[in-house]
């Protein structure tokens, strides 16, 4: 399953991005989402191009069932914080590796927000985009049972997948 819209099930997560440009890395948020079963959609929304689109994203995401939100910018990453001041529902802020900065830039535009207004920051990159939608999942599962069960599976396949030695 990719958009919850395929399954006709509501998303349950929103992983939004500052732009199209950011989709290299935030697929891997999607992709563990969709690899857990859990319904979610992706959306290009920009604290900078689209301000207006980010407050009506923000504001509405909880009314339409939305429970956790991944939010990935690179650069002046305003995005995660921004939705964070809209809503109290838990924001997950994914810096994206930037040309100029190595992601450097993302990460401290995201990680160093006002008490009150928490962004549970992941790392730069690829790794921060995965560990997002775990996270996500892992939130999501401390209701649903079946999810973390899935969760668990996931983990456990991966540590079986750890080889002894290097050769
Ligand atoms: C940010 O600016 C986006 O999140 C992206 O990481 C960065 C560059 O965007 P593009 O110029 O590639 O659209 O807002």
């Amino acid at each position: 399953m990719t958009e919850a819209s395929a399954a006709g099930a509501l998303p349950r997560v929103g992983v939004i991005m500052g732009s199209t440009s950011d989709w290299e890395t935030m697929r891997h948020a999607a992709e563990v989402l969709a690899a857990l079963d859990v319904p979610h959609e992706t959306r290009v929304v920009s604290a900078h191009r689209t301000p207006d689109r980010m407050v009506a994203y923000a504001k509405e995401a909880a009314g339409r069932g939305i429970k956790v939100i991944i939010a990935g910018a690179g650069g002046a990453a305003h995005l995660p914080g921004m939705v964070a001041a809209f809503t109290t529902l838990p924001v997950l802020g994914v810096p994206v590796e930037s040309h100029a900065l190595k992601g450097m830039d993302s990460l401290m535009s995201i990680v160093q927000m006002p008490g009150g207004i928490p962004v549970g920051t992941l790392a730069i990159g690829k790794a921060g985009a995965l560990n997002a939608g775990l996270l996500a999942a892992a939130i999501l599962g401390i209701e649903d049972p079946a999810l973390a069960a899935r969760l668990a599976a996931w983990r456990a396949a991966r540590t079986e997948a750890v080889p002894d030695s290097p050769a």
